[in-house]
């Protein structure tokens, strides 16, 4: 380590590796064979989601192709999408799910 001189500029490196962000949303995909009923119950049951609100967003999934689901912590989020994705192929339908940083 050098020791700067009188005048010398020092410039310090606070933080060099970008930290992962802290948010992620949950973004839920539209599909033609997952019925609407099941898309609601898992907005109400997995991201807790009173009636009317899960069938907005997933109205909106099925008008725009996707839809936000819901913002949480990574581990939250990577979570809820496992959980979509196993109830989902336990059901028999092809439901996507996706993290990504908000
Ligand atoms: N498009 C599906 C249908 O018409 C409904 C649907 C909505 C599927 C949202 C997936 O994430 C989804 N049955």
């Amino acid at each position: 380590m050098s020791v700067a001189e009188p005048g010398e500029k020092v410039q310090e490196r606070v933080q060099t590796q970008k930290k992962e962000p802290e948010l992620y949303q949950v973004v839920l995909l539209n599909d033609d064979y997952t019925t609407m009923e099941f898309v609601v119950s898992v907005l109400e049951s997995v991201f807790q989601k009173s009636p009317a609100e899960a069938f907005q967003i997933m109205m909106n999934v099925h008008r725009n192709g996707r839809g936000v689901a819901g913002v949480y912590p990574w581990e939250v989020a990577e979570t809820k999408v496992e959980t979509v994705v196993s109830l989902a192929r336990e059901s028999g339908f092809p439901l996507k799910a996706v993290a990504e940083p908000v």
